[in-house]
Order: C-alpha cells, then sequence, then structure tokens
C-alpha cells in the first residue's frame, strides 16, 4: 500500500476511434470523461461516438473487406499478421497491462495477467485459421460436391468492460482468423486497451480498415452498429437484457449472433472431496477481477457433512481478503463504477435483511482513496436458493453457500437457475465425476479444479440464458465463418 498512483500511463492523452486506419474524434466532438475506479478521478477521455460515426466505421470495414486484400488472402497469410499482433502485445505488455489496471481499476497483476491471455489468443488464432477446412461429400453419381468455409464479411465485436483486452482478443483473434473485417465497440468504462491494441494491429500489417474501433455509450453507438444494415454478423459479451436488446436489432437484418450473457456457476463439494485442495480455488473464483468475472464460481454446493468444514474454511480467508487501488495490488481492486457498486452493495443488503447470514466479510484498505468505488469481499452462508442473491448475477465479490444431501439435490441446485455458463465438481468418486459431468447443464465443467475463463484452447459458451454459440478454441472459427456448399456437375 501506499504506492502513488501510476501516473505514467495516459496521463491527458487523447483517445480516438480508429476508422479505415486513422485516428478519428467524434463527428459531433463529443467526448466521454474516463475515470480511473481506483480513486474517481478523470484521467482521459474518449469519443462518444453516435450513429453517424458508426457509419463510417461499418462502411470502412464494409470496402475493406469486399475491395481489400483481407479476405482474399491465404490463411496463412492472416495468420502471420495476427502471430506478429501477438509478439506487438508481448512487447508492450508492460504498457498494455497498466494502461487496462489503471481503466478498470483491476489490480496491477490481473492486469498482467490479461496481457498474457491476450498474447496466447492472437498466438492461438494467428496458427489457427489455415488448419480449418470444408469436406467433400459423397454425391450423385457424375457430381462432386464439397464444402467451404468463409468469413460473414463485417462482423461487429460489442465488448464489456471487465476484461476487455482479453475479450477483444477471443473476438478479434477468431474473426480475423476467417478473413472477417471488425468493427468493435468498446464499453464506455473500459476502452482504452481496444483503442491501443487497433493500432498495432496496424503496425502487425493489418490492412487499414479491417480493425475498426468506435467508442461511446451503448444507447448511441451500440445501438446503431447491431442494426447497421452493413454488419453482417454480431458478436456480444454482456448483460442478458442488453444481449436481447442487441439480438432485436440484429433481427431487423437478419444476422447470426454470438451471445455470451453471464452465469450464476456452480461448484458443487461432494463429501469425499479434497477440502484443501478445492478451498483456495473456491475463493479466487469468486475473488478474482472482484467477482466482475461471466465464469465467477459465485454459488458453492456443499455436501451436509462437510457443510461447517467449507464454510469455516471459506470464512477463515475470506476475513482476510482486502480490497485497495490497483496499483496496491492487493486481494482486489475496486468495481467499476459507482452504479456496480451501489447494485452490489444493494443485493447484499437486501440479503442481510432478509436474514440471510453473513459469515465472514473482509475490508477496504484503510488508505484506499474515498472516491473509488470499493465493496468488501462478503460470504453468505445457507442462502435460500430462490433468494435473489442466489439467482441473479451479482457481479462483485459474493459469495453465497448452499448445502444438500445427496447427488439428486446437488443437481437440481446446479441447475436451478436460468444460468448455465461454467459448473465445477470436487469429488473423489470416478463414476460419479462422469454423472455429474453429464447432468449438469453447463457450457464448461470442470472437475477438481475450476479453469474459469482460462484455457485459450478450450471452447467457451453458455446453455439456457447464459447464452449461445460457442468463443475460444476452433469452435469459434466455426462461429466466424459460413459453410458454402459447391457442386459441380461432370455430365
Ligand atoms: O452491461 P451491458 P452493464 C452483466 C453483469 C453486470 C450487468 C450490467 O451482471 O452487473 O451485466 O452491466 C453495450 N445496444 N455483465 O450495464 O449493458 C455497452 O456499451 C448495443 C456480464 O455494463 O451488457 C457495453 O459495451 N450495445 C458480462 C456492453 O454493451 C449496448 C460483462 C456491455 O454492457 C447497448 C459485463 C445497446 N442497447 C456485464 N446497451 C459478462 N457476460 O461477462 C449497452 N451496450
Amino acid at each position: 500500500m501506499g504506492t502513488p498512483l501510476s501516473r505514467t500511463v495516459a496521463e491527458g492523452s487523447a483517445f480516438m476511434n480508429l476508422i479505415d486506419g486513422k485516428p478519428a474524434d467524434s463527428l459531433s466532438g463529443e467526448r466521454i470523461d474516463v475515470a480511473s475506479p481506483s480513486d474517481g478521478k478523470v484521467f482521459s477521455s474518449i469519443p462518444a461516438s453516435n450513429a453517424a460515426d458508426v457509419d463510417r466505421a461499418v462502411r470502412s470495414a464494409h470496402k475493406a473487406f469486399h475491395e481489400g486484400p483481407w479476405s482474399h488472402m491465404p490463411a496463412v497469410e492472416r495468420g502471420r499478421c495476427l502471430t506478429r499482433l501477438f509478439h506487438l502485445v508481448e512487447k508492450h505488455g508492460d504498457e498494455l497491462a497498466a494502461l487496462e489496471s489503471r481503466d478498470t481499476g483491476k489490480p496491477a497483476r490481473q492486469g498482467k495477467a490479461d496481457v498474457t491471455a491476450t498474447m496466447r489468443y492472437y498466438e492461438f488464432y494467428g496458427g489457427a485459421g489455415d488448419k480449418i477446412h470444408g469436406d467433400t461429400i459423397p454425391f450423385l453419381d457424375g457430381y462432386t460436391a464439397l464444402t467451404l468455409r468463409e468469413p460473414h464479411g463485417v462482423v461487429a465485436g460489442i465488448i464489456p468492460w471487465n476484461y476487455p483486452m482479453q475479450i477483444l482478443a477471443r473476438v478479434a483473434g477468431a474473426a480475423l482468423a476467417m478473413g472477417n473485417t471488425l468493427v468493435v465497440k468498446p464499453a464506455e468504462d473500459a476502452s482504452l486497451s481496444t483503442i491501443r491494441i487497433a493500432q498495432l494491429s496496424l503496425e502487425a500489417g493489418i490492412p487499414e480498415g479491417v480493425f475498426n474501433v468506435i467508442t461511446g455509450y451503448g444507447r448511441d453507438a451500440g445501438a446503431a452498429l447491431s442494426s447497421h444494415p452493413l454488419v453482417d454478423y454480431v458478436t456480444f459479451t454482456g448483460s442478458p437484457m442488453t444481449g436481447t436488446a442487441i439480438q432485436q436489432a440484429a433481427a431487423v437484418n437478419n444476422r447470426g449472433v454470438t451471445m455470451e450473457l453471464g452465469g450464476k456457476s456452480p461448484q458443487i463439494v461432494f463429501a469425499d472431496a479434497d477440502v484443501e485442495a478445492a478451498l483456495p480455488v473456491l475463493v479466487n473464483a469468486i475473488i478474482q477481477n472482484g467477482g466482475q468475472t461471466c465464469s465467477a464460481g459465485s454459488r458453492v454446493l456443499i455436501e451436509r457433512p462437510l457443510y461447517e468444514r467449507i464454510a469455516a474454511g471459506l470464512a477463515e480467508r475470506f476475513s482476510k481478503l482486502v480490497a485497495g487501488p490497483h496499483d496496491a495490488d492487493l486481494d482486489l481492486g475496486p468495481l467499476i463504477n459507482e452504479k456496480q457498486r451501489d447494485r452490489v452493495a444493494a443485493m447484499v443488503a437486501a440479503a442481510r435483511e432478509a436474514g440471510v447470514s453473513v459469515l465472514a466479510e473482509g475490508s477496504v484498505h484503510p488508505d484506499a482513496p474515498a472516491g473509488g468505488y470499493y465493496q468488501p469481499p462478503v460470504l453468505l452462508g445457507s442462502v435460500d436458493p430462490q433468494a435473489v442473491v442466489a439467482q441473479e448475477e451479482v457481479f462483485g465479490p459474493v459469495l453465497t453457500l448452499f448445502p444438500f444431501e445427496g447427488e439428486e439435490e446437488a443437481v437440481r441446485l446446479a441447475n436451478g437457475t436460468e444460468f448455465g455458463l461454467v459448473a465445477g465438481i470436487w469429488t473423489k468418486d470416478g463414476a460419479r465425476q462422469h454423472r455429474m459431468a453429464k447432468r449438469v447443464r453447463a457450457g464448461q465443467v470442470f472437475v477438481n479444479g475450476y479453469g474459469a475463463g482460462g484455457g485459450i484452447e478450450l471452447p467457451f459458451g453458455g446453455f439456457k440464458k447464459s447464452g449461445h454459440g460457442r468463443e475460444k478454441g476452433f469452435e469459434a472459427l466455426y462461429d466466424m465463418s459460413a459453410t458454402k456448399t459447391v457442386v459441380f456437375n461432370h455430365g
């Protein structure tokens, strides 16, 4: 503690949209202040773009797709550009980590971890695009039938504020590897790393117009982008409510979408679990990034014989957790903004009022700046599975515990929310591991571990309200392309 806030990044610099390879302010000249969540102080600004700016960016991406070399380039050449971007992110890693950390409030080491994951995306997709191919299909006598994987065209990426650089990388890596061009709208609370990475993409040799960035509010820039008739595919990570609005907007043009809409992910601890291995993982899965993680393990279901032991172990750990400014690099940083902090605090207050027992609370460091958006971690015990705090994504450092008896009840509780993104299963019984992995409705299931969002090779996405489509791994390359069937008549 005591380290002054970093003054080395982005001090007073004006961040711009990137359209057709050139920096551009909003046509209206309006800008949005950028404040650090650690102290609430404004340190930069971004363009407040609207429909006219979005139209320029989409037309640039449309032209680059139809006229430029990008979509016709051999996949291996596109891959080399992404590999160069991987090296450039590595070269500028310290700057990017500091920028991300300051812009979002995440602890410095999380900013560094985000750079590492970002590099891995560009490395993976740099080598993946040329491995995707179609099929030849046995067909009628006298014909040859085959399929090609073709890019959609202009992909719109609407990005949230929790892991902006990583989520940009998973969208851009897959979309660009398949030959699409891009218009990205980062969140108004965390746009800086997106602008910086787009600048680096030019240095990596990605042609002008292929990777465009438009900053601004969701209701203006985001809405105009998702409904633009020249956008061919929309990919979104964020809240279910905004996801619905974006799907409705894209449906006006009958465009495809990928939706990653968060979760209420369970970790299920059976009585035979390795408690010492599980405890630190259970804590990290909710504390990482202050709980602002779509794959956060926010519900821990505990088989009765272990309930008291796990609850006590978690309480001991929670009571020692400390929140503070990003550059103090404590257990967790502030939440992204005042609205999110107030929302989380209100959900905790409502749970208390409803009589939920608070088993432990962490603290906010006494030197944390008064203007920051801090929320101490909270551990809630024996929560009613139908309570709001048990059903809705809190998106903060709030962990809820539920006792259960036997596999049937575990499955019922695990599947008892509208979400289905990730699940963790803790048991030494091999047969039960397999049974549970099949019965839990989640897009990713981890057994005796919780990889959360990690693992760039691993397909990621939700069941139910958590969304549809898959990101990461090779699966994302299928989402980011369409099958074309070609039939030759030799007759
Ligand atoms: O998200 P929004 P908010 C969840 C989490 C959080 C809640 C609210 O539970 O508490 O969402 O956060 C853009 N058309 N997640 O309000 O609105 C917006 O500008 C087009 C889960 O900040 O979903 C930003 O770029 N775009 C999550 C992006 O959508 C619109 C990550 C996300 O904002 C738009 C973030 C519109 N009408 C929040 N309105 C996850 N799955 O990881 C907003 N946007």
